[in-house]
């Protein structure tokens, strides 16, 4: 997408891009595209008022992640299963909130998309009104649809993915999503209600110099991080950088930051928590959608072993190590954990 298509809505940009689309030009991804934009747009509106309706504070229930579920988890959680369900494009859902596959109710047509999403990720940030986000990630599925949607379809590596983005709710709204044509950023105008196109074909920097990590985990992670880490903060006379360190805890807002200035963000496995032991992020619903555009943009994501997008998932709620962003950044971290440095 060319600059000189800044502020072009994203019904345009959609439109535009239809014929191109990997998925053919039926104009169905289209429409689970505008229904997903709608969902975020109701959040962006409910997240905006928060501190003065009665939205803001725990809302008790705990979910399957064993935390606190605020008031806005679960609105956000709700207007992106409804959005979803009646957009006639879905046949599958699942979210970082609920347990199981979220069926498409029976008086709605089915359509041949599978999405994974976090509603509100960041959430624990909420009262403080840090930026938080929602993630996506979009599948054809691959059983007959006369068939019930099986975890055949639900738990594709992220390679397979046909497209997925986020929403950074923050200073400003800017959406970021590719259909697997590079990566574009939209930024809502509230007057007009509307995601105009704000960041044209977003190219990551092949070095940066920012890293991301909760040094409070320096002692739960395994050497070969420990030794990363020191050689970030050291290494000055080795790798003439002085990176700077950025960590806002919220992962849009994070990976955000660093797809547009360059970096390097880790959430390394930790022995934090036994529950827990490849990290507290989740392959389907962040490390895979956020790995689809990192690559897209030139970007790379691993689990320092393993790149993101050819992990064969086992379970909806599977977590996994994530390392993201400059290629550059990037392998010099895998050098470590391969013991080259
Ligand atoms: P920690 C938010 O709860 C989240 O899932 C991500 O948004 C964020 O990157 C991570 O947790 C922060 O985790 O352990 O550093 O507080």
């Amino acid at each position: 997408m060319s600059s000189d298509n800044i502020g072009i809505t994203i019904s345009n940009h959609l439109l535009l891009n239809q014929q191109q689309l990997s998925t053919g030009a039926t104009g169905s991804y289209t429409r689970l595209l505008q229904a997903l934009v709608l969902a975020c747009k109701i959040i962006q509106r409910d997240v905006a008022k928060a501190g003065l309706v009665d939205v803001l504070g725990r809302a008790g229930s705990i979910n399957v992640q064993g935390e606190e579920v605020q008031k806005l988890d679960e609105l956000a959680n709700t207007t992106v299963k409804r959005r979803l369900s009646t957009s006639g494009e879905c046949c599958g859902l699942a979210s970082e909130e609920e347990a199981d596959i979220i069926e498409i109710p029976r008086q709605y047509p089915k359509g041949n998309y599978i999405v994974h999403f976090d509603p509100l990720d960041g959430s624990s940030n909420i009262d403080a009104n840090v930026s938080i986000g929602t993630i996506f990630s979009i599948y054809r599925r691959i059983t007959p649809s006369t068939n019930d949607i099986s975890l055949l379809d639900m738990l594709q590596k992220g390679v397979e993915q046909v497209g997925a983005g986020y929403v950074i709710y923050g200073s400003s709204c800017i959406l970021v999503f590719s259909t697997g044509q590079g990566v574009n950023g939209f930024t809502l105008d509230p007057s007009i209600g509307e995601f105009l196109l704000s960041h044209p074909n977003i190219k990551t920097p092949e070095k940066g110099k920012i890293y991301s990590i909760n040094e409070g985990n320096y002692n739960y992670w395994d050497a070969p991080t420990k030794k990363y880490i020191d050689w970030v903060k050291t290494g000055y006379q080795e790798h003439k950088t002085h990176y700077t360190a950025r960590y806002v805890g919220s992962l849009v807002a994070d990976f955000h930051r660093n797809l547009l200035y360059g970096g390097i963000f880790l959430y390394p496995a930790d022995l934090k928590d036994p529950k827990k032991p490849q990290g507290k992020l989740r392959l389907m619903c962040e490390a895979n959608p956020l790995a689809y555009i990192v690559e897209q943009a030139g970007g790379l994501a691993t689990t320092g072993k393993e790149r993101i997008l050819d992990i064969e998932p086992r379970h909806l709620h599977q977590r996994t190590p994530l390392i993201i962003g400059s290629p550059e950044d990037v392998r010099i971290y895998e050098d470590f954990i391969s013991g080259k440095r």
